[in-house]
Order: C-alpha cells, then structure tokens, then sequence
C-alpha cells in the first residue's frame, strides 16, 4: 500500500490531513508492500478519531491550535472576575424544607433521566476492574451498578404512571466490556434492557506542539488520551438521545459519578428544588475542606458579566490570592473552604441543555494544559490533548440561564471511592477526607442510620475503629435499600419507636415494611426482604450474634484467593446467625422478636 492506492474516502482523509499540517503523518511510509497492515490499521485509527468528535479531526487540530494560543499567551481565564457566594439552597439539615423540595422532588420522579459517567479507571485507588462492580458496602455485597438500578426501580415504584427511569451510562475503551459483563450477567440488575443506554467515549489524539501537531506512538500508531468526563455532553447530543428523551417528556437530567453511594440520598431534594427554583443547572454541593481534589463552586463576577461556575481544585487557590483571600485557600471558622465543594453531581433542565448542545454540538468548554518544556512556551515536556469536564456547561450559559447549587451535608451526599487504603490512611493523618471503600462503606451505614433517627427512633454508634490508618465507625449498620424508602416521610411512616444498638445490623428491603418498636441490641441483626405485594410488620426485641467485623490477616491482605474488594478495605463481615426474614409470596405478614 502506498499513497497512490489509497481508496478515495482514504485519500480524501490523508489529503485532509496533510492540508491541516499533519504531512508527517505519512512522511515516513514504508514502500509499498512494506507494512502493509500496519499502514491500513493507522488509516483506519485515523478515520474512527475522525468519525468520533465532531468537526473531525481537522475541528480538533484547530481547537488545539487555538487554545493552545491562548496557553501560551498565559492569560488567566477569571481575569477580572471576583468570586462572590453562590444562589444556594441549604439542605445541611433534616427540616420542614428538606420535606417540602423532597416530596417536590418526588412528584418529578417520572420526568427524569440518570446518567452515570463511568469511563474513568480510577488510577488513584488502583483496583483490577471496574469500579462499578466494587461493592458499596460488604454484608450484602452490593455493587454500585446495582445500587444505582435498585435507585432507578425504586423511583419508578413511586410514579403515579410509572414508567422506566432512562439510564445512560458513558463508557470508555477501559470500561466497556467489563461494564456490559456486569449488565448482561446480572440480567441489567432488574432493569429493563431497553431503559439502559451506553454512549462510549472515545480518546482523542495526543498533540506535540502549538502547531497542534498529532504525536506518533511509532510510524503508524497515534498517541490517544482520554478526553474527559466531558464528553458526556458530546456523546448524547450526538447520540441524538438528548434530543430523543426531552422528545419523551423527560424534563431533567441527574448526572453522578461512578462511586458514591450517597447521591440517590440527596437526588429527591435536589431535583425538588431544580423545579421550585427553574434552575437550569444545579450543582449538588458539599461543604469543602481546604486543598482537597474536589472544585469550589463560586458566582464570579466582573462588570456586569456574572457565572456561577465550578474553579477546579487545581485554579482555586490562586484565583482566591487574585482576589478575595491573600492567604489563598484556607479554612474559615468552621473549618470549611470558603466556597461550597462540587461533587460532580448536577441536575440539569432539559430543555435549555438540548439547546446548548444544538449550538455547540456538544463540545463544551474544551481547555488544555501542556505542560511547558521551555520559558517561551513553545516545547512540551510531554504530547498533551485538550480535555472536557462535564461541569463546565454553564460556561456555555447565556444571561438568561439559571444557576444554583443545593448544600447538603457531606457524608449524606457524599462519600466516593476513589483511594487505596495506602493514600486513604495519609489523607486521614493530615485531616482531610479519606474517599476509600472502607470510609464509603462507613458512610453508607451512616445515612441509614440517619434516616431512622430523623423517624424518632434511638440510634447508637459504635466507636470509630482505625482499620490499616483509616477510620471505619462498624455501627450499627443500617442499610434501608431503595425499595424500602427514597424519602424522609417514607421512613417516618414505616418506622417508629425503635432502639438500635451501636453493634447492630439493620437491613430492611421492600416497600411494604413496617418496623413498630423493634429493639435490637449488642450486635443483634434484623435482615427483613419482601417482594412487591408482600406487607409485612416487624415487632419486638431480637437478640442474636449479628454479623461480625474480622480484619483481614496481613496474609489476607496479600494473597489472590481474598476478592480485591476486601483486600482494598482490610475487614470483612461474618454472619453468626442474623435474624433473616424474607417473604417471596405476596400476603400479609407479622415477624415478632
Ligand atoms: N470519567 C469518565 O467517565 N471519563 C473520563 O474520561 C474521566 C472520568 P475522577 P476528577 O467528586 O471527587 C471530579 O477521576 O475528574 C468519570 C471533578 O472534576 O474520579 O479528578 C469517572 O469514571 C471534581 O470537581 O474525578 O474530579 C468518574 O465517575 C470533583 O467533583 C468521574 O468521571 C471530584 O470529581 C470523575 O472522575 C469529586
């Protein structure tokens, strides 16, 4: 193969190129006959890149180009802006106005979409999988990707015309398989096949210079990169599901991580008040510690332009020493950064989203960061790429959007795992959020406890143990699954003048149970399932041995034989006889302690 018996749509591809400055790109062939195969697979590399951003590959070299410009130059993207406090709706506390936006909330349920970004391989917690296969807490076993579907039927449970939540998950080449593995072999986790929509995001190339020049692996490889969490817009406006699901009357769009179990906690509120307040865009935010990897959200301010925007981790700090913090990002009297901490959880409206996508096809507030080789700024000390975060959008916004941010409590909403126990243990020591799957897990109990205390219900807590330098609180457990309840109100109608223990277990999974003065003591456990059409009432004392916490060996620790889900917390859980009740038969039905 050579340049002359290239097929047309080839050529034209090749001729496209070379016209864009990427010569060197075929300067280099071997004769015809010489690497044949190789030649005919970069060609094709080269035309699925093209096929997969829009504008094409010429679009991205002069998105390159001209952002790199502005690199160079060094300009400060929030010059003249000053950050000022966000429209904020506080959700910090269990009141009257966190009933009102959940029940709000609720009644949308019908109307909205969850996407999940799921491309990410988390390098920072190094597990061998994927992380939606990770199980959000150990007494069960529960992965994340089943958690979420169990959110999603929950939700369409509570419909007046119930009808599939749309579950879009973005996949990336590391996550693919393993990610439709996980669906296939657990039946979608119950959800219906036709609910669920994979978009996949593709790597863009890596580029070497100002020129925007594409960088080579080898003669016939490009370097590729991942583009961000960013792409998410870009894949469902070209997708065309965007446009398909506002067409379906789906009015919202709640977008989340791969790993926090807390989000479903927040959603009904939050989604209640994107409603009330007509925002086009709410960021689910948390109270932020000073330097932790997580974004401020901030109403900059220059003039009469005004943005609410998400100023990531890394341009926090000296945008506050620009302007209204010298000392940079340093906690105030409560111990908190001065902006609230955007989780990557945001509520968007539909309409105004599919709109923005139309005139953007779906390339949203594209930036690179290059990292420079030289003081003019002209070399690289590595080929870079441009990147996309799928909290930018509002840099799209005009005037007339609305931006707003809800505040909850932090570990109610959220608590990731993106650390090893190694990484999860130092950030302890210096006093920031350890965001491992022992401190998610711990998290994840800690809402169900929450929960039935916000019923009235007395609710121990054992000490806080220290598992390899991270803390884990080991009780009681509490797990109220989706089935069981989404709100506030659903728990104070099921529960009521309860006691459990700091030891305790507590595990409820069905919609029509219900708890009257059930006390459980030492390390008892109650474990209560029930199908659709089961009504079941639990009363009583139970007294049994529970589940016990057993810290991994430091032979467990290392060997194959222990699933890397527990050697990447160092416990795992034995049953020593719970109190198991499960009913599979509808009926009506009584379980006395
Ligand atoms: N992800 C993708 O789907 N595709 C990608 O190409 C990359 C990631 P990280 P990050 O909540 O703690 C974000 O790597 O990007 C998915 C926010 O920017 O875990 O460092 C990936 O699978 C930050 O403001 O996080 O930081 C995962 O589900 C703050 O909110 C998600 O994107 C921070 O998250 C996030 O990827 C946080």
């Amino acid at each position: 193969m050579d340049m002359k018996s290239l097929s047309a749509k080839d050529r034209e591809l090749v001729e496209k190129l070379i016209e864009a400055g990427q010569a060197h790109l075929f300067a280099d062939w071997d004769p015809e006959g010489v690497n044949d195969e190789a030649k005919a697979a970069f060609l094709a590399s080269l035309s699925k890149v093209d096929g997969s951003y829009p504008g094409g590959l010429t679009g991205y070299i002069s998105n390159a180009r001209k952002l790199l410009a502005e690199a160079k130059e060094g300009g400060n993207p929030f010059e003249g802006f000053v950050p000022h406090q966000p429209n904020m709706v506080d959700l910090t506390a269990f009141d009257k106005t966190y009933d009102h936006y959940e029940a709000l909330g609720q009644r949308q349920f019908g109307k909205m979409g969850v996407v999940l970004v799921a491309g990410g391989l988390g390098e920072r917690l190094g597990y061998n999988g994927i992380k939606l296969d990770i199980p959000v807490e150990v007494v069960e076993s529960t992965p994340y990707l089943a958690h979420y579907a169990a959110c999603l039927k929950a939700m369409e449970a509570r419909m007046e015309s119930p009808r599939p939540v749309p579950f879009i998950i973005m996949v990336s080449p590391d996550t693919d398989a393993k990610t439709l593995q996980a669906l296939e072999t657990n039946q979608y986790f119950g959800l219906r096949k036709e609910q669920v929509h994979i978009l996949r995001q593709a790597p863009v190339p890596a580029i070497s210079d100002n020129e925007g020049t594409l960088a080579l692996k080898g003669k016939y490889e490009l370097i590729l990169k991942p583009h961000g969490h960013g792409d998410i817009h870009m894949l469902l406006h070209t997708s065309g599901l965007a446009a398909k699901l506002e067409k379906d009357g789906i009015e919202h769009l709640l977008f989340i991580q791969d790993t926090n179990g807390q989000v479903f906690n927040a959603m009904p509120a939050a989604l209640g008040v994107s409603v009330e307040k007509g925002y086009d865009f709410n960021s689910i935010a948390v109270n932020r510690i000073p330097g932790e990897a997580v974004g401020g959200l901030a109403k900059l301010v220059r003039d009469d332009k005004e943005l609410t925007l998400n100023v990531e981790y890394n341009q926090l700090d000296p945008l506050l020493r620009a302007t209204v913090s010298p000392e940079g990002d340093v906690p105030n009297k409560h111990g908190f950064s001065m902006f609230p901490g955007n989780i990557n959880v945001l509520v968007i409206r539909m309409a105004s989203y599919v709109r923005i996508l139309g005139e953007s096809q779906g390339i949203i507030a594209e930036f690179v960061n290059p990292k420079y080789a030289d003081e003019s700024r002209t070399t690289f000390t590595k080929p870079t790429r441009l990147e996309t975060m799928m909290q930018d959008l509002p840099k799209s916004f005009g005037p007339d959007e609305k931006v707003g941010v809800s505040i909850f409590d932090r570990r109610w909403s959220f608590s990731a795992n993106k650390n090893n126990i190694a990484d999860a243990a130092a950030r302890h020591m210096s006093g920031g959020p350890p965001e491992s799957a022992a401190t998610a897990e711990s998290d994840f109990y800690l809402a169900g406890r929450m929960r039935v205390a916000s019923a009235g219900s007395t609710v121990g807590e054992a000490a806080e143990e220290l598992i390899l330098g991270v803390p884990l609180t080991p009780g009681p457990k509490v797990l109220l699954r989706p089935s069981f309840a989404m709100t506030l109100a659903e728990v104070r109608e099921k529960i009521s003048g309860c006691s459990i223990s700091g030891e305790a277990t507590l595990i409820l999974d069905g919609k029509d149970i219900v708890l009257e003065g059930v006390e459980l003591s030492g390390r008892s456990a109650l474990v209560v399932k029930a199908c659709d059409g089961a009504k079941v009432t639990v009363k009583g004392a139970f007294e049994n041995e529970g589940f016990e916490l057993v810290k991994l060996t430091e032979e467990e620790l290392t060997s194959a034989s222990v699933p890397e889900y527990l050697r990447i917390r160092g416990y795992r859980f034995e049953d020593r006889a719970a109190a198991i009740h499960e009913f599979d038969q509808p009926g009506e039905y009584t379980v006395e302690g």
